[in-house]
């Protein structure tokens, strides 16, 4: 039978990029029993980092799920990417856990994902417990670490255990709940004794012990009496008051170890079932009006977070009940394609296989193979309601490059194989260029895209060239301008006309396109306005400088005349167009260009290199700050220079230098620059009309 919901824990691993997340997921599936040796990222032989592109780049790429017990408790546990390309998993995963594990290496402290992914989990109003981990670094330090997180994070972040020893020389933990000291021998499943807590560290544990009595005694009245008046208290009191805390976000506690030495992951293990709370305790789901409770009696509602497209064993979907079980050889609707789905394999990945399984209870995480119109974002349910998930705000996908099938003919087979690979990644665009007719694969970056042409070639056997990246640019207005549009046409039988002015002004950045219509005394009659208005927003797809599209205008429509005869919505769309675009050349017209903010980590010694490197590709340098033994150096900079740039990095740092990047705002394009841009437009034009 399916776990019942009060003994489920459901669990992202979530962090900066390399914190140790997978490291520590294999950890804890290897303690727990679920795989047979402890795997190594640097190996290629981890559970979650299973993909061939997520070995060779020692990256994870995809949310791995891992279904396990400890302490008769059934704990799913979600490994996410921390590289901000594929962020998108890592959000889908919060959404679906009531707990996150924010793994922090204690050589960098607290990084931009770490703080990112926070506000998101406290918007999800998520229980968080934090994991220190690479203790055994050089320059590793818990103290220091846990000061940051207590800076970027508030008083309530509180440790509940300290490391004995650093650096090479860590050996084990001291428990403050108990005040028990933990050393580890090998990296072996029983490497764990109980030994006496050092005497040199005895003072410091007891500090640290008492900040934690404070924090735990804050949330039980009870309890705080009793402390304040020096009584015993008890494990059990001390658990039950730190899970209270830990459920909604009024305390958050800081554990420690050593992923990759398997070193305090037993403990962790333990933490997760007794600080973190279970579906019951956390509390049902408001959605779309409803409460949805972890009642096995109540209608099925499931909801899919991640879709995984296989060649062979078709789509996966992963899901989490919400209300109701999932059964198997059932049918459930799905609420959004209003279609019957019949549930033939239920699955469970349990580490060592993947296994059928028969149900999946209220509260569970599990999945799905072969549904036919299912995919992430839909619920799955006993009847066909209307409900939803708020979308989950992405980041937009901007790095856009052409691609072309390396065999001719193949261009239907790599579109379907793109198409299903969106499935799995919402945050891939795919679309035609309308000026050179190119299909083109948008991403978050350049990783990104190289990731995803990887997976066509390794799942779909589709090869395909990457052509340099294209810049999105946008074109906008300076000044206000007048125009005026007719359209007339007189050529036997009925005629067209149509006739309007209009006056066009820039609006702030951002804000779009406005259109007022103010037109008195029946000029343009009410019934053709809408279509003047269409003519004017064609007219904007491509700008007057180099084609490309115009943001950011506020158009009025004053005046016009129309014939009762032979005015027609077409005419009027027609005219609406003549006038945007006499308009638009008149209103000294720019191009725009995205700029992006970066953020560069290199050694000390490459710091001047990195940011005169950065000068020279028109960057603005923001600041800088010591991030763990490296410098994190951060700048604006045109995207348009920084298409190549991960080699140059390479070259200027000899390898020890990382970057990540992401869209900011558009602005406008130095004139000389501007120039080649125009000509560069031209030359396509050119080569596409012949
Ligand atoms: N010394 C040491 N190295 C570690 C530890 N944990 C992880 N590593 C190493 O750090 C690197 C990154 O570890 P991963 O487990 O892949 O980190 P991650 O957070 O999953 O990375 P992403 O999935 O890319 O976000 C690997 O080379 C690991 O072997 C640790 O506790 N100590
Ligand atoms: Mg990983």
């Amino acid at each position: 039978m399916h776990k019942s919901a009060g003994r489920i824990r459901n669990v992202a691993l979530v962090g900066h990029r390399g914190s140790g997340k997978t490291s520590l997921h294999e950890a804890l599936l290897f303690t727990a029993g679920a795989v047979n040796r402890l795997g190594q990222v640097t190996e290629g032989t981890t559970f979650s980092d299973a993909d061939p592109d997520e070995k060779a780049r020692q990256m994870s790429i995809s949310a791995a799920l891992a279904s396990f017990e400890w302490q008769d408790r059934k704990v799913n546990l979600i490994d996410t990417p921390g590289e901000p390309s594929f962020v998108a998993d890592a959000l889908g995963s919060l959404r679906v856990c009531e707990s996150a594990i924010f793994v922090v290496n204690a050589v960098m402290g607290v990084e931009v994902s770490t703080t990112r992914l926070w506000q998101r989990a406290a918007e999800l109003d998520l229980a968080r417990l934090l994991f220190v981990n690479m203790l055994d670094r050089e320059r590793a330090d818990f103290a220091r670490t846990l000061d940051a997180l207590k800076a970027a994070f508030g008083p309530h972040v509180v440790a509940t255990e300290i490391p004995i020893g650093r650096e090479h020389e860590v050996s084990g933990v001291i428990d403050l709940v108990d005040m028990k000291a933990y050393a580890y021998d090998g990296d072996g499943r029983d490497n764990c004794r109980e030994i006496p807590i050092p005497a040199e560290l005895a003072d410091e544990a007891q500090a640290y012990r008492e900040r934690l009595m404070d924090e735990v005694s804050e949330n039980s009245d009870a309890l705080m009496e009793r402390y304040l008046e020096g009584d015993e208290i008890s494990h059990q009191e001390i658990v039950d008051a730190l899970k209270e805390g830990t459920n909604h976000g009024a305390l958050f506690p800081v554990t420690c170890g050593v992923a990759t030495r398997n070193l305090a992951t037993n403990r962790l293990l333990d933490a997760i079932v007794e600080d973190l709370p279970s579906p019951v305790k956390h509390g049902g789901l408001e959605v779309a009006g409803m409460t949805l409770e972890p009642d096995e009696e109540a209608d099925l509602y499931a909801y899919v977070f991640k879709t995984r497209a296989d060649p062979f064993a078709g789509r996966i979907n992963l899901f989490r009940v919400y209300q109701g079980v999932i059964e198997h050889d059932s049918h459930v609707l799905n609420t959004r394609a209003h279609a019957k789905e019949r549930i033939g394999q239920l699955l469970t990945f349990n580490g060592r296989e993947t296994v059928h399984a028969d149900a999946f209870g209220p509260g569970d995480v599990g999945a799905v193979a072969k549904l036919k119109e299912t995919r992430a974002g839909d619920w799955l349910a006993a009847r066909d309601e209307p409900i939803s998930m708020p979308a989950i705000p992405l980041p937009a996908p901007v790095m856009a490059f052409s691609i072309e099938p390396k065999t001719k003919g193949d261009e239907e087979k790599v579109f379907t194989a793109l198409r299903r690979l969106q499935e799995e990644d919402p945050t891939i665009d795919l679309h035609r260029d309308e000026q050179t007719g190119e299909q083109i694969v948008a991403g978050l970056s350049q990783i990104h895209v190289e990731v995803v042409i990887a997976r066509l070639r390794e799942r779909f056997g589709a090869e395909v060239t990457l052509k340099p990246p294209r810049v999105p640019y946008r074109e906008t207005i300076r000044a206000g301008a007048k125009a005026h549009g007719r359209h007339k046409k007189q050529s036997g039988g009925r005629g067209q006309f149509g006739d309007c002015r209009i006056e066009v002004e820039p609006l702030a950045p951002g804000e779009g396109f406005e259109f007022v219509n103010q037109i008195r005394g029946g000029a343009i009659p009410g019934g053709f306005i809408p279509a003047v208005e269409r003519g004017v927003v064609e007219a904007m797809e491509h700008g007057a400088v180099a084609g490309y599209p115009v943001k950011d205008v506020r158009v009025r429509l004053v005046d016009g005349a129309y014939h009762s005869v032979d005015s027609s919505e077409m005419a009027f769309k027609v005219a609406g167009s003549l006038a945007m675009r006499e308009a638009l050349e008149q209103a000294r017209p720019v191009l725009l260009e995205p700029v992006m903010q970066v953020t560069v980590t290199v050694p000390e010694d490459s710091v001047g290199d990195v940011i005169g490197d950065l000068n020279s590709r028109r960057g603005r340098p923001l600041g800088m700050e010591p991030a763990g033994g490296m410098t994190e150096v951060r700048a604006e900079v045109p995207m348009a220079e920084m298409l190549s740039y991960a080699p140059d990095l390479r070259a200027i740092t000899g390898g020890q230098g990382e970057f990540s990047m992401e869209f900011l705002r558009y602005e406008e394009l130095p004139p000389h620059l501007a120039g080649r841009v125009v000509e560069q437009a031209r030359e396509e034009a050119a080569a596409v009309h012949g």
